[in-house]
């Protein structure tokens, strides 16, 4: 008997151990829809795409004819987002994107009043389904506060669906589309 209690108390000291690891990667986790931005500039744009989380993404649209080598921006179309972080901390950038090929696959990525010269590029080379990128090799070490996310035209074809900040381990990949924490976008009526 005694066996069989020793039993039960070590699994639920399992059981919790894994749910607090479980709750404190979760709450780390901001994600937000492209298409709920704070701001827009065209050339970006919202459009409907059924595989789009919430049915909506915003793009860069395809130039035509569309490059056959790397060509400047037609212009600084962007989303930001006006957001708040509820803990101060390091954070990775994760974005669900949608690239058209090898010259339709970046966007520049602005956290709040980075200049030109420091924006990242998010970029890799998964073509023609949405996926999850990072921001590769760089962290974001945010106040508890506001912050500014920007997302620019790099190249046409780039399409954003959702994007993340969170604090959970390196190791960590996000595998699907997740609910918005809306609570965390600014609102209008702040
Ligand atoms: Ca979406």
């Amino acid at each position: 008997m005694q066996k069989i209690w020793r039993l039960i108390r070590f699994s639920g000291v399992i059981v919790g151990v894994a749910l607090l690891a479980v709750t404190a990667a979760y709450a780390a986790n901001l994600v937000f829809e492209a298409e709920h931005y704070t701001w827009i500039k065209p050339c970006m744009e919202k459009v409907a795409d059924s595989k789009a989380a919430e049915g909506y993404c915003v793009q860069i649209p395809l130039r035509r004819p569309h490059g056959v080598e790397e060509m400047a921006p037609g212009d600084d179309g962007n989303v930001t987002f006006k957001i708040y972080v509820p803990e101060a901390g390091c954070y990775r950038l994760w974005a669900r994107v949608h690239w058209y090929d090898g010259c339709g696959n970046s966007f520049f990525v602005f956290v709040d009043d980075m200049d030109t010269a420091h924006a990242v590029q998010l970029t890799d080379s998964t073509y023609q389904k949405w996926h999850w990128v990072r921001t590769r090799g760089h962290e974001y070490t945010l106040t508890k506060g506001y912050h500014l996310i920007r997302f620019q035209n790099r190249e046409d074809g780039a399409k954003l669906d959702q994007f993340l900040l969170t604090t959970a381990p390196e190791r960590w990949k996000p595998t699907r589309a997740y609910r918005e924490t809306s609570q965390y976008l600014w609102h209008a009526e702040d």
